[in-house]
């Protein structure tokens, strides 16, 4: 048995809108402001679980969180040419302090590597300092020209997790972005959401770095979506900067840097791949309700009360035990609306109470994936539970991580290819030669996007790019993105 998945998968977009307004996680589209939004009550619970996550990830591998300026001066900005000609046209400008227009304009951070590399250049002196590694959860902002949506492509990202760090060699960066892809691979992990590694092509790396790693998930409508990136920035921001260090030979050199970032697409994509037609589905981990407990009152007010004291009762021995419970207790909702309303909100496990659970000690357990239900008795409520969270975890995790592999499929000609497209369900990998002319044909025929490249580096040994017809040197992935 297993909830319907029609109506989330084939209009997906209507779905996404739905449920966050429905499930009161984001208010978006109502703010006379285009591609900001709202975090409601519910959205910010679930947000602030996803973001106590990241911080113990970065935490526990000795990165220090930091807070840096929202308004970085022009002067800064246009240091580096690569960074300032990839963000130009994104920039949000503050031209006036009152009425006085300043003499210098001030950017809205649309990312943080210049204003940190200006101050880690008074601050790290020697290669003894190093590796540093700075964080910040903080809104930056990006004047989007592509089609805006809630939380995938805002204009304040409100859920910006930057890190950026600083080592005294390129190999040590080098490492750094290895330690920045467990990062993310436990984080997703740890939401159950898949994610396939792809080493961007050279014309759609971060601005102003030497490569990018992009962390890319598959979403219910097929589209793929950037969920995380790492790059390796090389030494140049620190170059423009004129910051240097001593290294351990005595000379004086310029470090070497990488940044790391997820968004608020990590929520997105959360509530995107485990959900269902009645709504969001969410892992224990983040559900900020785990247990709910519905009274189901039949007959006199005497016996409501006993009901509503048994549900409390067992609300608290399940506390005690750990669980995030609450019991509806609500009077004017009948039990059907309360089950409609705790469903829509993801919440994992459902507990009946009616006056038959208060004389047997049984109680109805409805799990929320599958909506099974199993009659548990007292003294096995506790095990019983977390055996059944445990499964509902697992399942999310194998049931989403299934539906991405299995879109995934590789292809050798250009008439499999043509076939492919016909569909253009999920990910294709082409064997590719390397040249950019190759995978702009296969990008503009098929009306996709180049992902790039497999992380780790995979050849394809014996395969030919069907294109050009040489040989192919490794894969390139292509899928509609958003
Ligand atoms: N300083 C580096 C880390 C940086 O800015 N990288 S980035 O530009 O790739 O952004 C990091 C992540 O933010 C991206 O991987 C993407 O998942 C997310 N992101 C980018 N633009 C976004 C937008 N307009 N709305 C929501 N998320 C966005
Ligand atoms: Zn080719």
């Amino acid at each position: 048995m297993s909830v319907s998945r029609e109506r989330w998968s084939s209009d997906f977009s209507r779905w996404f809108d739905w449920v966050i307004e429905e499930a009161e996680i984001y208010d978006y589209g109502r703010y006379p402001v285009k591609g900001m939004g709202v975090w409601m009550p519910f959205g910010f619970q679930i947000r602030r679980r996803i973001i106590d996550i990241i911080r113990e990830l970065h935490d526990s591998r000795g990165h220090e969180e930091v807070l840096f300026p929202i308004l970085i001066p022009e002067t800064l900005l246009r240091k580096e040419s690569e960074h300032i000609r990839g963000f130009e046209g994104e920039v949000y400008w503050v031209t006036h302090g009152g009425l006085e227009p300043l003499d210098i304009k001030l950017a809205l951070r649309p990312t943080s590597e210049t204003n940190i590399t200006y101050y880690e250049s008074l601050w790290i002196k020697s290669y003894k300092q190093l590796p540093k590694k700075y964080y910040q959860i903080v809104s930056v902002f990006r004047y989007e020209t592509k089609a805006t949506r809630p939380m995938i492509r805002v204009r304040e990202i409100t859920t910006f997790k930057e890190a950026h760090t600083v080592h005294a060699s390129f190999s040590d960066a080098e490492r750094q972005v290895l330690e920045a892809i467990e990062i993310y691979k436990n984080l997703f992990d740890k939401l159950g959401i898949p994610y396939i590694i792809s080493r961007r092509p050279e014309w759609d790396k971060f601005a102003g770095a030497l490569y990018t790693i992009a962390f890319d998930t598959l979403m219910p409508d097929s589209r793929v979506m950037q969920i995380g990136t790492a790059h390796h920035l090389g030494q140049n921001f620190t170059k423009v900067f004129d910051f240097k260090i001593q290294l351990a030979d005595g000379s004086l050199d310029y470090p070497w840097q990488t940044s790391y970032g997820v968004s608020d697409r990590v929520v997105a994509s959360l509530i995107s791949v485990h959900g269902d037609d009645r709504g969001l589905v969410l892992p224990s981990i983040i559900a900020p309700i785990q247990v709910i407990i519905i009274p189901i009152p039949i007959g006199l007010e005497e016996e409501k009360k006993t009901i509503l004291e048994e549900a409390r009762r067992i609300a608290d021995l399940l506390k005690s035990s750990g669980f995030r419970v609450r019991v509806d207790d609500r009077e004017e909702l009948r039990p059907g609306a309360k089950y409609y309303y705790w469903e829509v909100r993801g919440v994992p496990i459902r507990i009946d109470i009616g006056p038959e659970e208060v004389k047997s000690r049984v109680y109805t357990v409805v799990r929320r994936d599958t909506l099974e239900k199993y009659k548990v008795s007292e003294d096995k409520l506790i095990s019983e539970l977390k055996a059944i969270i445990e499964d509902i975890d697992s399942h999310l995790s194998r049931r989403a991580w299934q539906s991405m592999k299995s879109a995934i499929k590789r292809v050798r000609t250009l008439k499999e290819l043509e076939e492919w497209a016909k569909y253009k369900r999920g990910i294709v990998e082409v064997p590719w030669c390397g040249k950019e002319e190759c995978a702009h044909r296969v990008e503009e025929t098929l009306e996709v996007k180049t992902l790039g490249t497999p992380w780790p580096e995979e050849r394809a040994e014996g395969e030919y790019c069907p294109i050009c017809g040489l040989k192919a040197v490794t894969w390139a992935r292509y899928a509609k993105t958003y």
